[in-house]
Formats: structure tokens, sequence, C-alpha cells
């Protein structure tokens, strides 16, 4: 059963452009079209039965679609601005992303209770600035983002969620000598450089996020992972590659080796380590030094650099994508056990045991050429995406039967093509105990062409597949925004959003809700204005102000009917909000122009919604208009500083 892959990198990628420049027809025979069309419609006011989040990849961004639609609904702004919601430019928004305005997000996680969904929150990871967010389902906004975690570099391995939402389980795709700021030569890599597994712990009542504990790890490129659940509850695996801790060249020089380890990580006795003290610090974190403290990490070698690897619903099996070899390893958690329990390791690599291959697998199976990450359906299937057979392989988890065992060719039971190039797939609650089933949508890196041109940029496909019975069926196919990796479905009779913010939970200190708190205050150079918006006006609609002043502006949309959304944009000031329904949102600008700058309602809410306008008026610094309005009468002439330049005046 030691299979060694026949299809270096460099015919393999040749063999995937090949794929995709050969089909622009279509697949669906004139029979099928009715019946595929009639399964993904949704009728104008008809809603769709389940929510698709998916990430957006290197927009930063998180894409809710409805299934079995797969129309695009709305888009969650999480790592970067997003005009459309404001996301970005308000002070709370701004504060969450902080330096950055860019984000690569790969895997959404939902909360979990009891292995299942609970609806309460989604997670998302940035590998690109190493950070974490919540998105609470409550409101679809996000909350908070976590990071950049320390000693932590390319949170790639993530957000991987525990049973319970006790923690997001995160590893590092890039080593760099730690603490970060140290600086090593990278010749000397496997000295100086190490990765990490971190446990962010994630409050059971708020979902608030903080870095909990990490284990140091030698220098391996930390991919994909998942956790355990029912007999492997309070453990996490990943796969790696680059076990040969190359620095350069990796596409040759990291796929030397036909194997490479899979860490097991028992989270359980790392947070008992911390508990008991046998960790150190480092940068503000407890790190557990694996080869120190027994019973935390081991290593599992698997076929050559190795993608996804998934849990089935039972907890039981654990599936490591192949990629460089043609066939998906499959650990069983028992095995994995006894061999922990037993010591049947083939020896150590820094301390750190290797189960032995044979002890803990159970079989290779031959999916087909290119397989990345593998879902379940609860009904002891597995489906794999094939990167390079651009495909869906279904295929039979064990037990197997003596003749299946025999030959592992016949637990393969139907392959269905994708176009093209699959990358992640998603089956409907997979990562629960207890999955939907029912569909599979197969994230395609390369569409090539099936759509109408535009231009060189192609967006990535997303198609959806019926999984209910025995052979799949390609059903519809959609297109989105750079670039999905992985997603989440929900079933949306499990949530129930809010529909305004209620005036009663409005917390916000700078919030009004009557014409008699409304209005702008100056006192030195600080002007704070309060504001109500409604259908159709800002009260006031007057905001008076000097150049060199501090501008503090909170707008409260007092309306509390669903969708009355008011924005609120000033003119050549770069400043855009959004307001829901009962929210208050803030921006802070210093001034350091002069001139009368209009603001204006940039949300359509009403017939008069044009006529929803005001104006910003900047005099220069120390000549305040005699005409100037402020809550409280003679603030206006005090004078402003001078500012030292101010291309105003
Ligand atoms: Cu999950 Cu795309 Cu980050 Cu595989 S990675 S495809
Ligand atoms: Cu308010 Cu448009």
């Amino acid at each position: 059963m030691k299979t060694k892959t026949k299809y270096p990198i460099a015919i393999a990628i040749v063999i995937a452009a090949t794929l995709t420049s050969c089909g622009k027809s279509s697949s669906t025979n004139k029979g099928d079209r009715t019946a595929n069309a009639l399964a993904s419609y949704v009728a104008p006011g008809e809603k769709d039965e389940y929510y698709l989040f998916y990430s957006g990849g290197h927009s930063g961004q998180v894409f809710v679609a409805g299934i079995p639609s797969l129309r695009h609904i709305v888009t969650i702004p999480v790592f970067a601005p997003y005009p459309g919601t404001g996301y970005g430019f308000d002070e709370e928004s701004k504060k969450m992303l902080g330096d950055f305005t860019w984000g690569d997000m790969h895997h959404p996680a939902l909360s979990q209770t009891d292995s299942k969904y609970d609806g309460r929150w989604l997670f998302v990871n940035d590998n690109a600035n190493n950070r974490i967010a919540r998105i609470d389902l409550h409101d679809f906004k996000t909350h908070q983002i976590l990071g950049p975690i320390p000693n932590s570099i390319g949170n790639h391995g993530s957000s991987f969620i525990t049973e319970n939402s006790e923690y997001i389980l995160c590893a590092t795709r890039f080593s760099v000598p730690l603490p970060k700021g140290r600086v090593a030569d990278p010749k000397d890599y496997e000295k100086e450089f190490s990765g990490m597994a971190s446990g962010i712990k994630v409050d059971p009542q708020t979902g608030e996020m903080k870095v909990g504990w990490q284990i140091l790890t030698p220098p391996f490129d930390w991919d994909l992972g998942s956790t355990g659940k029912g007999p492997s509850s309070g453990w996490a695996f990943w796969t790696s590659y680059n076990t040969e801790m190359a620095h350069d060249v990796l596409e040759v020089n990291s796929s030397q080796k036909d194997r490479d380890l899979c860490a097991v990580v028992n989270w359980r006795a790392a947070e008992k380590a911390v508990a008991d003290g046998k960790s150190t610090m480092m940068d503000g974190v407890p790190i557990i030094d694996p080869a120190k403290v027994p019973g935390v990490l081991y290593f599992v070698p698997v076929g050559k650099s190795p993608h996804g690897m998934d849990v089935d619903p039972s907890g039981k099996w654990i599936v490591a994508g192949g990629k460089l070899q043609p066939a998906t390893t499959v650990l069983n958690f028992e095995k994995v056990q006894a061999a922990i329990n037993n010591k049947t390791f083939e020896g150590d690599f820094r301390g750190i045991p290797i189960l032995k291959y044979e002890a803990v697998v159970e079989g290779e199976v031959p999916v087909g050429l290119g397989p990345l990450h593998t879902q379940f359906d609860g009904k002891g299937f597995a489906y794999t995406s094939m990167f390079i057979d651009s495909n869906i392989t279904k295929w039979k988890l064990p037990p197997w039967t003596d003749e299946e065992k025999k030959d592992l060719n016949k637990t393969v039971l139907d392959k269905v093509p994708c176009h093209f190039s699959t990358g992640h797939l998603v089956v409907a609650g997979s990562d629960t105990k207890n999955p939907y089933g029912k569909w599979l949508v197969a994230m395609n890196k390369l569409s090539a062409g099936r759509h109408i041109n535009v231009g060189p940029v192609q967006p990535e496909s997303s198609q959806l597949i019926d999984i209910s019975g025995d052979k799949m069926k390609m059903i519809a196919e959609a297109y989105t925004e750079p670039e999905p990796h992985f997603a989440q479905i929900l079933k949306v009779s499990e949530i129930q959003p809010a529909e305004v913010y209620p005036k009663a939970e409005n917390k916000d200190p700078n919030a009004v809700w009557d014409k008699e708190n409304t209005g702008v205050t100056r006192n030195g150079n600080q002007v704070v204005a309060k504001l109500t918006a409604i259908r159709s006006r800002f009260t006031p609609d007057r905001i008076d102000a000097q150049v060199g002043d501090d501008l503090t502006v909170h707008v409260t949309n007092i309306e509390q009917t669903r969708d009355m959304i008011h924005g609120f944009g000033v003119i050549e000031q770069n400043i855009n909000m959004t307001m829901d329904p009962g929210e208050t949102k803030t921006f802070h600008i210093k001034l350091t122009k002069a001139g009368v700058f209009p603001f204006y309602c940039t949300n359509f809410c009403s017939a008069l919604h044009q006529e929803m306008q005001g104006y910003l008026v900047v005099s220069n610094a120390g000549q305040p208009l005699p005409g100037a309005v402020y809550s409280q009468p003679g603030n206006a002439t005090q004078p402003a500083p001078q500012p030292a330049a101010s291309p105003g005046n």
C-alpha cells in the first residue's frame, strides 16, 4: 500500500494546465437540465434553505450566498475596508483593522457546542497578518480582530474550532526566528527558525478571543488541520510540508521525502501543562516545549506533501489529502491512541515521538490525482477534491470488507467532473457530528472561460453538487470574488439574526435620540457633533468648525424599522459611514482645509433620500463665522490654536 507518486509537480502542473484549456461547453445533457434547474431554483420571493459562508481569500472578506440558488446575498467585510457598509471608516472598525487594510482569509469556522453548529459566531483566519476575526451571527458583522498573534507567522493552518468552541487552534505556515523581531540567516533555518501551534481561547459567553498558549514546533510548514470529536475529543491534527526544512527553492527542495510528518496534538494536555506551570513565557504567551512536556505532541508520517487533514463526523477516521500522491491516507484514531499508549514509535524527531506508520494507518485510498480536502456526509461516505483530476471523488470510509481491503479501488464509488482545478469543497455540516449532507459545493481555482468574457482576470467558480443519491449530480455553477478557500454551510432555520438594533440596547454614550440632545459643541479646538438620522434628514444639518480643529461626529440612526439604513458621506474628506436602524457610528478627523463640505446620506432610504444632506462649514483658524451654530453659545469665539501649516489658508 506504499504508493509513491508517479507525478512530480512539474508534470502535475502541465496536466492541470492542459485540463483547463479544454472545456467551454456544458457537460449537462439535455434531459437533466429541467430537473437541475428546478433543484436549484428559488422562485422570486422564496428563500434559500442554507447559508453558504465562504472565505474571500486575499480580498479579506466573507461572502454569504444562499443554497441551493448559489446567489451571492451579502458581503461581510472583515480584514479590508468596505465602503458598501462604511466598514473601515468609523472609529470602531478602523481600530479593529489597525494598521492593515487587507488580509488573506482561508478557513471559516462556525462555533460549535457538542460538535454541532450553535449559530453564534463565525471565526476566520488571516494568513497574511496573523490574525483571527469573529463575526457575530446575530448581526452578521465583524466584532473582534485578534492579532497579529505573537510568535506566529503565516496563520494559515487555522481557524479550527474545538467541539465546544473552547479554542480556535492555529498552526504556522511559515517559520521564522522567534520571538518576532529576532534576525537570523535563512541558511541557518534548521537551527534558528521555529514554527508554532496556538490555542486561541474563546470566552464561552461573549466569544471574545485571547491567546491562550502556544506549542513550539520544528520549522516545518504546517498546512491544513482539523479538530477531534467523539473518540478523538481533545485532539487536533495538522498536515505539514517541508519536513525537509528547506529554506529555498521549496518547489523542489520541500518534496524530497516520500512522507511528511503530520502533527497529532493533545490540546487538553497542552492546556493542563500550562496550568501546571510547565511553560515558559515568550512575548507574553506561555510556550510549551513538547520535547520537555511529553504527551502534548506526536508525529505521524503520511504521503508526500499532504494538504487537507479532515476528521470524519464519528471522530474515528482522519483523512489526509495526498496532493503529490494519488491517494488519501486514512488514519484510525483508535490505533493512534493504542500506538501512543504502547509506545509504538518509529523513532523521534527532536524528542517528539513518531508513531509507526503501519500501526496507525487504516489504508491509502486511490482516489485519483491531486487530492486536497475531504468532507463527509455522515452516512459513511467521504468526498475528496481533486486538484489535478478536477473532480470530486466519492469513496467509502472504513470499516471496509475483506474484499475492499484487498483492493481499495473498490471503495472508490463515484467521480463528478468539476471546472476546473478544485481546491476546497464543503459538504453541509461535514465538520459536525451530524452533517446535513445533501449539498456539496466545489470551490474551483480556475474557471477557464466558462462564463462571459470579463477580460484577463477570471472569477473563480463554485459548483453545486447534489450528494443525496448514490451518484453525485452536478446541479449549478456560480462565480465569486477572489478567492474562496473553504466555506461553511448553516441551515437558515437555525439562526435568527436581528432585524434592527433595539434602542434600549444601544449602549453608546454618544447616542442621541431626540432633537434636544443633538448639536455641536466646541471646546478649545475640540468640536463634537451629535446628530440623528431619520428619513429624510440629519439633525442638525450644519456643523461649524475651523481649520486645525479635531472634529468628532456621532450619528445615531433613530429608525427602528428594518432595512432603514442611512449613510453619512462627507465630500472630499474620505468619510463614509453607514448606520443601521438603532445604531450609532463615530468618526474623527483633523480638519486641514477651509471650505464648505456638503455631507449627505449615501444609502437610498426614501423618495427624499437625495434631500438628506447638510454642510460641514470649516472656516479659517481663529476666524469663526459670525453665524456659526453651537449648542453652547459663546464657545464659537474661542480661537483655535493656529496650525503649523494649514493648506486652507
Ligand atoms: Cu485551505 Cu486554499 Cu488555504 Cu486548500 S488552502 S485549496
Ligand atoms: Cu437616508 Cu438616504
